[in-house]
């Protein structure tokens, strides 16, 4: 079968979706194509912090209604470094929030609006490829039900996440990948259980990284640093809470409420900048073009400012026509991109114990601490980063 339509999304991630309803709301026709099932979409538990940029979008979508009313808007967080806690009151320092609420919850509320709003998403698609990318006629094939399809579009958005074929169709010739591995990973546990603390807490501890967060006043959210070869067998239910009771220090330690986990699962630390997002009529957006490590909870968020700059785009291109907005996209994403790297990596330094860590550097960390916890200049920089840069 073939089709056409003018823009073709990869994706039905938070950037596929978010991009789909921006385009819809505008007129302008969009596909998205997505390997999963809605299910397994719906079943990744990943981010739980949204900045402005994400919350305005939903807003400007009129699919804010549930945000509001069920997600946590929090003034501030905490850094943790044994007994020390020091309190990044970010409302004061900034005038902004966060709001805490799931990725999955973002996700299903876009995916039950798309139908409505003409916002067609075709699920377990496989084998989906890209061609005549550097054409003005690109078009992506895919296969669904043992048959084979074509979908023709203006213009390919590529919202396939870091390890989709949209990239990898970038000649090596012409783009270019920047990589930090970090020699850790995060063990994430989600439970019914109240959180610990009103309000989410990074420890850094002699044992490593522990992150009290949640989802809601009855559901918590717990990551602990782990290193690259644990298996999620080596850490049973009981020997997880131990850990974090450890780690996130006295008070909010001895506060935790133990429950089952719901979910428990490893994810590796990576920071990576894909440049240029723009190859002829192939656009990247999210964590198709980028990685951070979750420390600065920057990753939806940053596919959410990337998908604003690239609706934008679109939207010039196709409605006032703008003959330089496709051009610019990548430069203006990659601006704000590289910020949001940076707060990310010096976070992951900050909090994190690294394997070969020697005295020096310890000592750094705690310099650093010294620094914020004593500095309202620190401690507004830091603020400003984690509620967002502006677009
Ligand atoms: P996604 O969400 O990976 O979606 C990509 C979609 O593309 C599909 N896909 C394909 N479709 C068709 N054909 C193919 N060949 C395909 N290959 C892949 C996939 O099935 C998928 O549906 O990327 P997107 O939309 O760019 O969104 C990015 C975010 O998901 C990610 O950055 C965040 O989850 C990162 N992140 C956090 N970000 C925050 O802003 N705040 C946080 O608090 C936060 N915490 C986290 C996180 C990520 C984590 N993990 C597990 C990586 C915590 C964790 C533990
Ligand atoms: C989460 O709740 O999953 C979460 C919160 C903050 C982060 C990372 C993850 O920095």
């Amino acid at each position: 079968m073939k089709a056409r339509t003018q823009v073709a999304i990869i994706g039905a991630g938070p950037a596929g979706l978010l991009l789909g309803h921006l385009l819809r709301a505008e007129g302008i026709d969009a596909v998205i194509v997505e390997r999963a099932s809605p299910d397994y979409v719906l079943g990744r538990i990943r981010a739980g912090v949204l900045e402005r940029t994400a919350t305005d979008l939903l807003d400007r979508l009129g699919l804010g209604e549930r945000m509001h009313a069920e997600g946590l808007p929090h003034d501030g967080f905490n850094l943790a470094d044994g007994e020390r806690l020091i309190r990044i009151d970010i409302q004061k320092l900034t005038g902004k929030q966060v709001m805490v609420y799931g990725q999955t919850e973002v996700t299903r509320d876009l995916m039950a609006a798309a139908q409505a709003r003409g916002l067609e998403i075709i699920y377990e698609a496989a084998d989906v490829a890209l061609h005549d990318i550097e054409s003005d006629r690109p078009y992506l094939t895919y296969t669904k039900d043992g048959a084979s399809h074509t979908i023709e579009a203006a213009f390919i958005c590529g919202c396939d996440g870091f390890h989709g074929p949209s990239r990898q169709a970038i000649p090596s010739s012409v783009g270019r990948g920047f990589e930090k591995v970090y020699p850790f990973g995060w063990l994430g546990i989600l439970a019914d259980v109240p959180p610990c603390n009103h309000e989410l807490i990074y420890a850094n501890h002699e044992n490593g990284f522990a992150l009290a967060s949640m989802r809601s006043a009855t559901r918590s959210r717990y990551y602990i640093q782990v290193p690259l070869d644990d298996q999620i067998e080596d850490w049973p239910d009981d020997r997880l809470w131990d850990e974090l009771a450890l780690r996130l220090g006295p008070e909010a330690g001895a506060n935790i409420t133990r429950g089952p986990a719901m979910e428990k699962s490893i994810a590796p630390l990576r920071s990576f900048v894909f440049e240029p997002m723009r190859h002829g009529r192939l656009l990247l957006a999210g964590d198709a073009a980028h990685i951070v490590p979750p420390t600065g909870a920057k990753g939806l968020n940053l596919a959410a400012s990337d998908v604003a700059y690239l609706s934008d785009a679109l939207i010039g291109h196709f409605k006032r026509s703008d003959q330089d907005a496709i051009g610019g996209y990548s430069a203006k994403a990659l601006a704000r991109v590289w910020k949001s790297e940076r707060f990310s990596w010096q976070l992951t330094l900050l909090m994190h114990r690294f394997p070969n860590t020697d005295i020096f550097d310890r000592r750094m960390q705690i310099a650093d601490l010294d620094y914020i916890a004593s500095s309202i200049a620190a401690q507004t920089s830091i603020a400003e980063n984690y509620v967002g840069l502006p677009l």
